[in-house]
């Protein structure tokens, strides 16, 4: 691995971040998402599924209370397994007991988090005092030990640790880690980092190489990402190496997950040779590098491939990233939906086998897409490559943003590529597919992911090591960056995703600064004006341009944005024959409040030229395109006749950006049509 070549995100309190489409987004999650979601952790949204999140805090802290209150004579909760079945009827009347998911701890964790990213963007002292007084409940919440997981303290912590596969404590401190570490870059304050650390350091003594220490690793992924995470915002070795260790132990024989015992949660143990099917849902079937095919439940693979990745460049482990970049490749090469959304089938939540994308049945997970972002931009840290930028922003333009309404009040958990909302309610096989946004979910996994990826963009759009700054994302901020010891102020306007413009205003004399300019891999060809410099330099899709910088310098880009009509590989039988649009990194949809309902009647005449004009959906500026083509009349009766050519009649397909789909009341969608 070249490690000259590693780069790290830019630091948010080193960017404000200013873009139009962007800062909308980012408004929407700190005036709309994080309030609303804080409203959903407390179950005080009318007509949502409860969360329970808040409160089994408050009662894990009340049995601590009560533990100091009576010393020896506290009587211990014994495990006993309560899941979401124990949900009351009427949760008017709840017991001091834990209730929700065994992993509900992580949606508060991701919700400081994204106020974390927040406050760095926008100081707000009102948000702040809320998430301190949150910070205290979680606190309280921890035991003498250090442990944190209010399912096990609320249930009894006898059984803690015993059932790794599917109990979600190790992803739930990951999540812990992730939100303490993002809320005190951005405060500065440390109590929930302290009481993280003096977690892990817990559970650095429960597992690990050593002698008599447990071999465990996390059911489902994220403890690997966050500790290294840790390791870099504390220097503490010991963390970095249990990332290593939850890694490399993973997929071993004798499986780890095979000799745990469930106890009650699981009667029978499944049969011997099926531990590989067993396994491979989260990713533990092979040692982590000997892994080619990308497998299981995706959101924890893309988490554990983020780890690796991370583990990889913060080692300079060349085989480790070498064994990223098979399952990167197996992600991208046959495993994606266009949108950039991961897992073609809801069983296990899964990646389905090569060329599996059915657009109907999509699971595309919106933490999927989340998850596979981080992945590539940890790719990105070792290796500057646009193809991984590009997936990134396909990902963030599309099957992210698809996952929360155009006003950030409701969610999309599954983000298909067609809907029929008759069939999302009568046909079992779809009823995963919704076609309207929820408010919450009972697993409300995806929404806070959304806002902590949402209120961090700018850390995804660029990075920079010693003295280049890359741009992975056209987006308008500002940053600065030190060279040797001098500050470089950098502006950039940009245009995306509509506008292919970019202006970059750079001051930055006397320091070398090298600017690293990614090209998108949907513009053919670019151009590039302005104070331009005699070095210049194409590697890997970035253009590299060093020169002397003077007081004030601009660039100028231009990336024309095109309507592509984008065909599918053969081999994704669901898509043959039939073509979607795109326009820049933008994936275009069809949608039954613009072109009627039956949309699979329609087609596209491909010799047409698309018309792109701008519009709105819900008061929301954007491109949106026109789109000659047909509808196939259907004028026969019966369910089958004599085959003869279908009459069809000529029509013009209006396209709105998939993103927004789903904002205008319930209807059919559909991304891939037939062709002409
Ligand atoms: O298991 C925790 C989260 O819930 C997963 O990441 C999601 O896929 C959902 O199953
Ligand atoms: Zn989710």
């Amino acid at each position: 691995m070249e490690r000259k070549e590693c780069n790290t995100p830019l630091p948010l309190r080193n960017m404000q971040v200013t873009d139009t489409f962007w800062k909308k987004e980012m408004e929407l999650v700190r005036k709309e998402a994080i309030p609303y979601q804080w409203e959903a952790l407390n179950d005080r949204v009318e007509g949502a599924a409860p969360s329970f999140c808040i409160r089994n805090f408050k009662v894990a802290g009340k049995l601590n209370r009560k533990r100091r209150e009576m010393g020896a004579s506290f009587e211990e909760p014994k495990y006993t397994f309560r899941g979401f079945e124990s949900l009351p009827k009427e949760p008017g009347h709840l017991e001091d007991k834990f209730y929700g998911f065994v992993f509900q701890d992580s949606d508060f964790y991701k919700w400081i988090e994204a106020v974390g990213y927040s406050l760095t963007q926008h100081p707000d002292s009102a948000l702040e005092e809320m998430a301190d007084r949150a910070v205290e409940l979680v606190c309280n919440a921890q035991q003498e030990d250090g442990y944190l997981d209010t399912y096990y303290i609320i249930n009894g912590r006898d059984k803690s640790f015993t059932n790794l596969r599917d109990n979600h404590e190790l992803y739930c401190f990951g999540h812990l880690v992730e939100g303490a570490v993002a809320y005190w870059q951005a405060t500065g304050k440390k109590r929930l980092l302290d009481a993280v650390r003096k977690f892990a350091d817990y559970i650095d003594g429960y597992f690990g190489p050593e002698k008599g220490k447990c071999k465990g690793y996390p059911g489902h992924e994220v403890a690997e990402m966050a500790l290294a995470r840790l390791y870099e915002a504390t220097g503490e070795e010991r963390y970095l190496a249990l990332a290593r260790f939850f890694i490399e132990e993973r997929g071993r024989q004798p499986y780890y997950f095979e000799q745990e015992d469930r106890g009650a949660q699981e009667e029978k143990k499944g049969k011997e040779e099926d531990a590989w099917g067993r396994n491979q849902y989260c990713q533990a079937h092979l040692p982590v590098r000997e892994q080619e095919e990308a497998v299981g439940h995706a959101v924890r693979a893309v988490y554990l491939y983020s780890g690796m990745a991370e583990v990889a460049r913060l080692t300079g482990d060349e085989g480790l990233y070498a064994a990223c970049r098979k399952l990167w490749d197996s992600i991208v090469n046959e495993k994606m939906y266009l949108t950039a959304g991961i897992g073609g089938t809801h069983i296990g939540e899964a990646f389905s086998f090569p060329y599996d994308l059915p657009d109907d049945t999509a699971y595309a997970e919106t933490c999927a897409s989340i998850g596979l972002v981080f992945f590539a931009r940890r790719m990105l840290g070792i290796s500057p490559e646009a193809e991984y930028a590009d997936v990134m922003e396909r990902a963030l333009y599309n099957g992210i943003l698809s996952g929360m309404a155009l006003d950030g009040k409701s969610f999309f958990y599954v983000n298909p590529l067609s809907v029929n909302p008759v069939a999302c309610r009568r046909d079992e096989r779809k009823s995963h597919v919704k076609a309207v946004r929820q408010k919450w979910f009972g697993c409300a996994c995806c929404p806070p992911n959304l806002s902590r990826l949402v209120s961090s963009v700018g850390a995804y759009a660029f990075s920079e090591r010693e003295d280049t700054l890359f741009v992975h994302l056209y987006m308008s901020a500002k940053l600065s960056k030190e060279i040797g010891g001098k500050r470089v102020q950098i502006e950039i306007v940009s245009g995306f995703p509509w506008e292919g413009k970019v202006q970059i205003h750079v001051k930055a004399q006397d320091t070398g600064l090298t600017l690293a300019l990614r090209l998108p891999g949907w513009c053919r060809e670019y151009q590039i004006a302005g104070c331009l410099p005699k070095e210049r330099e194409e590697r890997k899709g970035y253009l590299y341009v060093k020169k002397d910088w003077g007081e004030a310098d601009t660039l100028e880009l231009t990336f024309p944005m095109e309507v592509c009509l984008i065909a599918a590989n053969g081999a994704v039988r669901e898509t043959v024959g039939k073509a979607a649009l795109m326009r820049g990194p933008v994936v275009y949809c069809l949608e039954g409040a613009d072109n009627g309902e039956e949309l699979h009647l329609l087609s596209i005449d491909t010799d047409a030229k698309p018309q792109v004009w701008d519009g709105e959906i819900c008061g929301l500026a954007a491109k949106r395109i026109a789109m000659p083509g047909y509808r196939q009349q259907e004028r026969e009766s019966g369910l089958y006749h004599v085959w003869k050519k279908p009459e069809k009649e000529k029509t013009m397909l209006q396209y709105i950006p998939y993103f927004m789909w789903a904002n205008r009341g319930e209807n059919e969608m559909q991304v891939w049509t037939r062709t002409e």
